[in-house]
C-alpha cells in the first residue's frame, strides 16, 4: 500500500495537557508516529512517499482564514506577551456568555484569542505546532491526489490529528481537519459524492460540522456515546444533517465495553449507508482508540477486530484514503494500524 509520511510532525511536541483540571503528560506524542512507521516497515509490503506542498488555499477552503491566521502567529504572540509555557486557554467563548447580545469579537491579547478559537484544554500550542499542522494537511492531500489518479488505497500518517477541528474552532489535539480538507479537495477535483467514515473513538465534531449542510459529502461516525464521552456536545444519533445536507450525517454511538462483534456490526451499518449514498470515494478517519487497552477510552476492540474492520471497508469496493486520527495505547498502536491496513489490502485482493 502507498503510505505518506514526513518528520515535520516532530516539531509539535508539547510536554503536558490539562485534563480534568490537572496537568499531565500529553497522550498525543511524536512516539505514536514512530510506532506506526516501525510496524508498517516491519511488514515489508508498503511503499513510502513524501508529501507535496499544497499551500494554504485548501485549508482556507474549509476553515475560517482568520483562525488559520491566528494559528500561524499564535506562538509568536504568546511568547511576546510573556508566555513561557505551552499556550493553553483558560477562558472560553461559551455560547451562553454573549447569548442575546450579538457575536463576540476576537480580543487583542493572546490568552483571550486562545479562548476565542479553542474549545478545551488538551491542545497546547508550541513553537512548531503550526508547521506540523500544515504538514499533516499535506499528507492527507497527497494521499488524496494519488487516489484521484488511480491508486486504490493510500494511507496518510497524519499528526497532529484533525477530526475535532471545526470551521472556526480547534481542540481535541487537532488544529486543521486533515480528513475534511481532503474531502473538500476531492470535491474541488470533480468528485460528486464523497464519504467520510470516522472510526475514531471520539465523535468527529469538526468533520460533522463542516459538512452538516452539504449534500455532496456524507459523514458517518462510530464513537463513544456523547452522554459519557468526549467531546460531549456532538455525536447523538438524532444529528442527521440539515438543509441540503439533511440525511447525509449518520452517528452511531456505542456503549461502554463494545467488543469486536458489536463494533463490526455497527461498522456494517455505516458502510451500508455509505453504499446507499453512492459515494465515489471514501475517506477513513482512522482512530485506533476503540482498542481495549486505550488509556483514555472505554471500548474493547482487539487487533483482530481492527483487521476485520479493514476487510469490511475493502468490501465496500471504493477508492479509499485512510487518514490517521487518534489511538493512545502506543505499545500496540503500530500493530493495530498494520492490522487494519492488512485487512483492507488482503480483502481487496491487492496482496
Ligand atoms: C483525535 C483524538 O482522539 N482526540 C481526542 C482528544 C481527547 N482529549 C481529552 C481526553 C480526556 C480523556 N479523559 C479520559 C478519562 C478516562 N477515564
Ligand atoms: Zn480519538
Amino acid at each position: 500500500m502507498l503510505l505518506i509520511a514526513s518528520d515535520a510532525h516532530r516539531a509539535h511536541d508539547p510536554a503536558d495537557e490539562v485534563e480534568a483540571g490537572h496537568r499531565r503528560p500529553m497522550h498525543e506524542t511524536p512516539d505514536r508516529v514512530d510506532r506506526i512507521r516501525a510496524a508498517l516497515d516491519a511488514t515489508g509490503t508498503h511503499r513510502w512517499l513524501d508529501p507535496d506542498d499544497h499551500g494554504r488555499a485548501p485549508i482556507d477552503a474549509v476553515h475560517d482564514p482568520a483562525m488559520v491566521d491566528f494559528l500561524e502567529t499564535a506562538w509568536a504572540e504568546w511568547t511576546t506577551a510573556a508566555g513561557v509555557d505551552d499556550a493553553v486557554p483558560d477562558v472560553f467563548l461559551h455560547p451562553g456568555l454573549r447569548a442575546g447580545m450579538g457575536p463576540a469579537r476576537a480580543p487583542a491579547t493572546p490568552l483571550g484569542r486562545l479562548g476565542f478559537w479553542c474549545f478545551e484544554t488538551t491542545t497546547p500550542i508550541v513553537a512548531g505546532t503550526y508547521g506540523a499542522a500544515r504538514a499533516a494537511v499535506d499528507l492527507a492531500l497527497t494521499a488524496t491526489d494519488r487516489v484521484l489518479v488511480g491508486e486504490r488505497f493510500a494511507y496518510a500518517l497524519c499528526r497532529p490529528p484533525g477530526h475535532h477541528a471545526g470551521r472556526s474552532v480547534f481542540g481535541g489535539y487537532c488544529f486543521f481537519n486533515n480528513a475534511a480538507i481532503a474531502a473538500q479537495h476531492a470535491v474541488a477535483r470533480g468528485i460528486d459524492r464523497v464519504a467520510v467514515l470516522d472510526v475514531d473513538y471520539h465523535h468527529g465534531n469538526g468533520t460533522q460540522q463542516i459538512f452538516y449542510e452539504r449534500a455532496d459529502v456524507f459523514y458517518a461516525s462510530l464513537h463513544g456515546d456523547p452522554d459519557r464521552a468526549y467531546p460531549f456536545f456532538t455525536g447523538h444519533g438524532d444529528e442527521t444533517g440539515a438543509g441540503a445536507g439533511a440525511g447525509t450525517n449518520l452517528n452511531l454511538p456505542l456503549g461502554v465495553g463494545c467488543d469486536d462483534g458489536d463494533f463490526v456490526a455497527t461498522l456494517d451499518r455505516a458502510l451500508e449507508a455509505i453504499d446507499g449514498f453512492g459515494a465515489e470515494i471514501v475517506i477513513v478517519s482512522l482512530g485506533l482508540d476503540p482498542y481495549r487497552d486505550d488509556p483514555i477510552c472505554d471500548l474493547a476492540v482487539t487487533t483482530d477486530g481492527f483487521r476485520a474492520c479493514g476487510a469490511r471497508v475493502a468490501a465496500l469496493d471504493r477508492p479509499t484514503i485512510v487518514v490517521q486520527e487518534g489511538g493512545y495505547a502506543t505499545d500496540m498502536l503500530g500493530s493495530n494500524v498494520a492490522a487494519w491496513l492488512a485487512g483492507l489490502e488482503t480483502a481487496s485482493g491487492q496482496r
